[in-house]
């Protein structure tokens, strides 16, 4: 089945799985706002929607539980990543003072951030756990710089949907719609427990969205572009994820 003919199929499937599972309303909402993740022609497209929908209707600015300091885990574990590129071993010999957040896309004044741009912005500290799909977890503190932040002083466009985030390693990239990049706690992260974040936690750059996955949470980000269509990057799926069996939107 082509992406559109399963998109059509889905929209119409939506319906009947929401009348056996009792969430009528949403799939009708879900419908009408065009609240369709963009990996929905895959495989698991229906449940996600539905899933994907519910929560942006129901708890589109809760937030992702914070802890006490007490809590924060005494040997966070990193999940092992790609052995870096030449390229970002030199950047890292220089401490990273060369490091570039390249800001782009639907935003009036695009923008090119060096660390120190991002440590002069206004900043947040919050402790939150990174959970991984595999089935561990740990909290810490992380401190960053509002993604919304970011996106005010770029400009970005009223009728962006998407903020889409690559990392240096050349592989990983990932997107999160409008909700998501406004919340408060989606972090552009440089530290973690107070220090500068390390290169095996994603530093010295890393996205943090503590209302899903930690997939979602991709390292060593340098580029962020800001669209409201998803089609031309990468399949068209909203990140690579889908691809391999995960989905786009991982609410937690
Ligand atoms: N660039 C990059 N980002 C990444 C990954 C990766 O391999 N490369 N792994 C992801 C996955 S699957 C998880 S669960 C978290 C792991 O974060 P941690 O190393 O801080 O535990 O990072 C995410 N971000
Ligand atoms: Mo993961």
């Amino acid at each position: 089945m082509s992406i559109t003919s399963r998109r059509k199929w889905l929209i119409r499937g939506l319906g009947a799985a929401a009348g056996v599972s009792g969430l009528g309303i949403t799939a009708r909402l879900a419908a009408r706002h065009g609240l369709i993740p963009p990996d929905a022609a895959t495989l698991y497209g229906l449940g996600g929607t539905l899933t994907y929908a519910s929560h942006r209707l129901i708890t589109r600015h809760s937030l992702a539980r914070e802890f006490p300091r007490s809590l924060i885990s005494p040997s966070p574990f990193a999940n092992p990543v790609e052995p870096p590129k030449e390229e970002f071993r030199r950047l890292q010999a220089g401490g990273f003072a060369a490091w570039r957040l390249e800001v782009g896309g639907m935003a009036a004044r695009p923008a090119s951030f060096s660390l120190d741009d991002l440590r002069r912005m206004p900043s947040r500290s919050q402790i939150t756990q990174l959970v991984c799909e595999e089935g561990w977890s740990y909290i810490a503190e992380w401190t960053g710089v509002p993604l919304a932040h970011i996106l005010d002083s770029v400009r970005t466009a009223p009728r962006a949907k998407f903020v889409v985030y690559s990392s240096a390693d050349g592989i990983w990239w990932d997107s999160i719609d409008m909700a998501d990049a406004l919340h408060p706690q989606t972090l552009v992260t440089y530290a973690m427990n107070g220090s500068d974040l390390p290169v095996g936690f994603g530093g010295p750059l890393r996205m943090r969205v503590p209302r899903q996955l930690g997939y979602k949470s991709v390292k060593f980000i340098n580029r962020l572009t800001i669209t409201d269509n998803l089609s031309s990057f990468g399949k068209g799926l909203g990140s690579g994820g889908p691809e391999f069996g995960y989905a786009w939107y991982a609410g937690i």
